[in-house]
């Protein structure tokens, strides 16, 4: 039987054939293809994620569009195309923020996310908000939910430790208490921070060891070091190194806005005299560590710098690290410093940042408390599923297009 997917698509969108933008019917130039197959991957990705994301264990219907169990009495009507609840309430979302009334072959942008600003506004703790974000919020809320569930004597070892580290962060009024002590009681193990202490001497700093050291409480600092696929065969696991993030969000930062430095340097001293530095040795040192940075911003190669400031640095970036988790002294210096860097009137909710401190140090336990309370066993066949079609799809693509020569189609087909 044909199928009209035209007839399927509008009677599931509501669209009318006024709104068929003619140039979006039948791609023809190369570019059009082009912007087609990206808005149809990126609107695959989204809503994989949102059916990985957004659903619940059991009131949404867990399953992909092969799925004979759900395909309703349409499924004849518009076979491949996915009418289930999880897919209808996915494309809803993306035609929500959709602005239909514009041409897109006037402005893509304003067709593709036109309504977007109507239903979300920016949080006043952000520096801005997309779909990625709405996405991270609920995942949050649901993390937020099951680790401050009561810890039971059904859960193992690794998720009372989840349990504890959210609670220990939640427990404002005893951090209040402890105030800077258990950082510095952390930094007697890792080595001194020079512009703090008194006994810090060159001949036993060195920088590797250091490094080392900050690394077993998840640092990457000037290099960054983690596990994963080999890129060239997926099936085996490698140790891979990469130069690691500065600290601020990019290398333009340190090359061109002076008002960012300045609050950055601001806020570096800030937190050495909260520590117990002389502000004037504190604003002295820093300035230097600053200087530091920028000079790897710039990469320059056989940067000559004293071990003192390499050490300053170095302590800096893992305390750094450690602020959001210390009093509201450094909460507020803090915020004044994300303030001058993106415009966010307001630090996030504690929940936000205990939810989003459990999960990145101990992401495997968090992952495996979510998994097991919203992960149906069949969604990741469904995933599978997606992402196969996605290969078979670029595939596709990679036949049509004629700028890569034929030698080379069997290599990027078997990539
Ligand atoms: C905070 O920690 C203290 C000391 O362990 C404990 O007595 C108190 O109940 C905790 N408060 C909250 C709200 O968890
Ligand atoms: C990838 O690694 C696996 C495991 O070591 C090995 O069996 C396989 O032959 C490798 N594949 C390629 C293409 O090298
Ligand atoms: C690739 O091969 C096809 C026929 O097999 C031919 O029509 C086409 O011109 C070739 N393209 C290039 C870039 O060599
Ligand atoms: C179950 C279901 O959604 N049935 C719909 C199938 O499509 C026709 C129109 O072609 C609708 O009237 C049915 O409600």
């Amino acid at each position: 039987m044909p199928v009209d997917v035209e007839k399927c698509t509008s009677q599931l969108t509501g669209a009318s054939k006024s709104r068929r933008w003619r140039c979006w019917g039948f791609p023809k130039t190369v570019l059009e293809r082009t912007l087609l197959t990206i808005l149809l991957l990126m609107s695959t990705l989204c809503a994989i994620m949102l059916v990985l994301l957004t659903r619940s264990s059991t009131s949404l219907l867990p399953r992909g569009r092969r799925n004979a169990e759900v395909a309703t009495e349409n499924e004849s009507v518009c076979p491949g195309i996915c009418v289930t609840e999880t897919c209808v309430r996915a494309a809803a979302e993306l035609l929500k923020n959709m602005d239909p009334t514009v041409n897109p072959c006037d402005d893509f942008y304003q067709y593709a996310c036109g309504n977007w600003h109507r239903y979300h506004s920016l949080p006043a703790d952000r520096p801005q908000y997309n779909t990625f974000s709405l996405m991270k919020d609920n995942l949050k809320t649901t993390l937020r939910d099951l680790f401050q569930e009561p810890i039971t004597e059904n859960d193992n070892a690794a998720t009372v430790n989840v349990k504890n580290l959210y609670l220990s962060c939640m427990n404002e009024s005893l951090i209040e208490e402890r105030r800077e002590t258990p950082l510095l009681e952390l930094l007697k193990n890792t080595g001194d921070w020079p512009v703090i202490s008194s006994s810090w001497t060159e001949e036993e700093f060195d920088w590797i060891e250091t490094i080392a050291n900050l690394r077993l409480y998840r640092a990457d600092i000037l290099i960054a070091q983690w596990v994963g696929p080999d890129t060239k065969n997926a099936s085996v696991h490698i140790i891979q190194l990469d130069q690691a993030d500065l600290l601020l969000p990019d290398r333009d930062y340190y090359i061109k806005n002076t008002e960012h430095l300045k609050a950055y340097l601001k806020f570096m001293t800030d937190v050495a005299v909260l520590l117990g530095a002389e502000p004037e040795i504190a604003k002295h040192e820093m300035d230097k560590v600053l200087a530091f940075e920028i000079s790897l911003a710039n990469v320059a190669y056989g940067i000559e710098m004293d071990n003192i400031v390499v050490s300053n640095y170095l302590l800096w970036r893992f305390i750094y690290n450690r602020v959001s988790y210390l009093d509201s002294r450094f909460l507020e210096k803090q915020q004044e410093f994300f303030g001058a860097l993106s415009g966010t009137p307001l630090k996030p909710e504690r929940w936000r940042t205990c939810t989003h401190y459990v999960n990145k140090y101990m992401g495997m336990a968090a992952g495996a408390l979510y998994v097991k309370s919203h992960f149906p066993s069949d969604s990741k066949e469904t995933a599978e599923e997606m992402i196969e079609d996605i290969k078979r799809a670029f595939i596709n693509i990679l036949e049509e297009i004629d700028w890569m020569d034929n030698n080379t189609k069997p290599v990027a087909k078997r990539k």
